[in-house]
């Protein structure tokens, strides 16, 4: 079966960039963008679907969205997805982000829903996947779907052209590391540090002021008389 070009991939994984932009900065997840696109005639390759991270509602990734966007276009359940990618396809499944194949969630990760495809459909289903960044450790650690890809059979290609951009845009909304936090954030932060110590100041002026208002120890009175 014919491959698409390099020129072509990079085309692809481009609109998985835009894709992933369109969703909304999340502290828990990264933002990513997926195409899956169908390249039975390499000259005119189809686009099956599209996603993104939370495009559709509840906690949903790219690919996950794509694949369920793809059995509702053929109005079918989502298990279902196997009949909408007949062998006669040659469909690649571009991701900016490569598939999870773990989520803290506890949610079936991106990478079992990819090799489903391929359940009661010989020689059916997504053929290759190519992604543009490996996923960061930042939830979870030493990702193994590639490993799982290739036990499925199914090829995969890191593509690493537009990894700082992608993982710039997946990991928008995420607490910064405090050694590499921007001028401006640092200013925030200072100025933040200002306004605690000024609580905290007027906080001791208060305690002060309430004590100086309190009833006096006796005792303490009649030293002070003595003293004056
Ligand atoms: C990919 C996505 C997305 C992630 N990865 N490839 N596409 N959000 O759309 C991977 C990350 C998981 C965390 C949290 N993110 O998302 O490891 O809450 O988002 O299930 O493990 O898990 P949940
Ligand atoms: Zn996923």
């Amino acid at each position: 079966m014919s491959q698409p070009s390099k020129e072509a991939s990079l085309y692809y994984l481009r609109q998985t960039i835009d894709l992933a932009k369109q969703s909304l900065p999340k502290p828990t997840n990264f933002r990513v963008g997926c195409v899956i696109v169908n390249f039975s005639d390499v000259d005119a390759p189809q686009v099956l679907s599209t996603g993104f991270t939370l495009e559709l509602p509840g906690n949903t990734h790219a690919e996950q969205c794509a694949l369920s966007k793809l059995a509702a276009k053929h109005s079918l359940p989502e298990e279902a997805i196997p009949t909408c990618l007949p062998p006669q396809f040659n469909a690649t499944l571009y991701t900016s982000l490569e598939p999870c194949g773990k989520r803290l969630s506890g949610n079936l990760p991106c990478v079992q829903r990819i090799i489903a495809t391929q359940t009661d459909n010989p020689n059916g289903g997504i053929k290759k996947v190519v992604f543009g960044a490996k996923e960061p450790g930042t939830f979870v650690q030493d990702s193994q779907s590639c490993r799982l890809l290739t036990e499925a059979g199914i090829a995969w290609e890191y593509l690493p052209d537009f990894e700082q951009e992608i993982l710039q845009v997946a990991m928008e909304g995420h607490v910064k590391d405090p050694k590499d936090v921007s001028a401006s954030t640092k200013d925030e932060l200072k100025s933040k540090e200002e306004k605690d110590k000024l609580n905290e100041l007027s906080a001791k002026q208060q305690e002060q002021a309430r004590a100086e208002a309190a009833p006096r120890n006796p005792k303490k009175r009649m030293m002070d008389t003595t003293l004056e």
